[in-house]
């Protein structure tokens, strides 16, 4: 196996770009599929600031990796979800990452800062977790872009997500959801700009990366996990992928090419279903008086606590 750049030993074949790479040729395919999102889809501009949403997993902290190397002004951003070791533990790679490289990582956590922690927020609003916990961290994350003066939030939504987001939202035909599948969301009315300049790259790339740059992770899944849909998403595409390699990027981008702005007419533009004003508590832009994560805040106050093992959510 010959690297496709210098013909030297490879050490990863890439069956969808038809390709072996040696570790360098690799670390600089990388870079460049993450320098090609961000210019074709207009992500960021050089002199522009960046708060990276860090979990402590492969893909967030090889993003903010891939950005610094690109020379972006990159900070990280972390929440602590309080789901039991595992968010300790993910705190802990993506604090040492910082230190090690001496970024600037800013911190919350949910149970400190907040007075719940996700799975006290699944019991007491009988959702599955990940309705309190992505409604959380999208707040967390917009209010700390805009209180930090950053330009945008970025994501490490790899190929595999997204391609995976999209399988689900056409089994369903959700055409809103479709019409707000892409790469960077502008900001407006208060929300900074969202992007994910991940994807062009897939989850076995990322976890190379990771590993070929000396970046610690972590590897479990979040316990809470059990029962997303997307994973059984990922497993059928993961399917297709295997027997025709190149589907899963063809699938994402052919869809960003020629279909998204089809379905444009079917989503409200902002503001357009409710009057957006600002939360009377915490000011942040919302259709209501009170914005959701206010409210969650507010339904888990007088919540006991549990701890992850209690929940009918924790794998085990
Ligand atoms: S949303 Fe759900 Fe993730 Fe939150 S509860 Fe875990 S699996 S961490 S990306
Ligand atoms: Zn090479
Ligand atoms: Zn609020």
């Amino acid at each position: 196996m010959k690297c496709r750049a210098c013909r030297g030993p490879a050490v990863i074949d890439l069956p969808a770009h038809n390709a072996n790479f040696c570790v360098e040729h690799f670390l600089a395919f990388c870079r460049d599929q993450v320098s090609k999102a961000i210019t074709k889809h207009e992500m960021l501009r050089p002199d522009e600031r960046v708060l990276v949403a860090v979990s402590g997993g492969k893909d967030s902290l090889a993003l903010w990796d891939l950005l610094v190397d690109l020379g972006y002004q990159a900070d990280g951003f972390v929440i602590g979800l309080g789901i039991g070791e595992y968010s300790d533990a993910s705190t802990g790679f993506a604090r040492a990452y910082a230190e090690q490289r001496g970024l600037t990582l800013l911190e919350t956590s949910l149970r400190d800062d907040h007075g719940f922690d996700i799975p006290t927020a699944a019991k007491a609003t009988r959702r599955v977790p990940c309705s309190a916990c992505g409604l959380s961290k999208r707040h967390l994350f917009d209010r700390a872009a805009l209180d930090g003066g950053y330009d945008a939030v970025a994501t490490g939504h790899n190929l595999d997500d997204e391609a995976a987001v999209l399988f689900g939202n056409t089994l369903r035909w959700s055409t809103e959801y479709l019409a707000r599948q892409r790469p960077v969301l502008p900001a407006r009315d208060g929300f900074p700009r969202k992007i994910k300049p991940l994807i062009r790259l897939g989850e076995r790339e990322m976890a190379a990366y990771c590993v070929l740059r000396g970046i610690d992770y972590i590897v479990e899944e979040c316990p809470m996990a059990a029962g997303n849909k997307h994973l059984r998403y990922k497993e059928a595409l993961n399917a297709i992928e295997a027997e025709s390699p190149g589907s899963k990027h063809a699938f994402y981008h052919e869809f960003l090419a020629r279909a998204v702005d089809r379905f444009a007419d079917g989503a409200p533009a902002a503001g357009e279903d409710g009057h957006l004003g600002a939360c009377e508590r915490c000011g942040a832009p919302s259709t209501n008086e009170v914005c959701a994560f206010c409210l969650l805040v507010e339904r888990t106050a007088s919540a006991v606590p549990v701890s992850l093992g209690e929940t009918r959510w924790a794998r085990r």
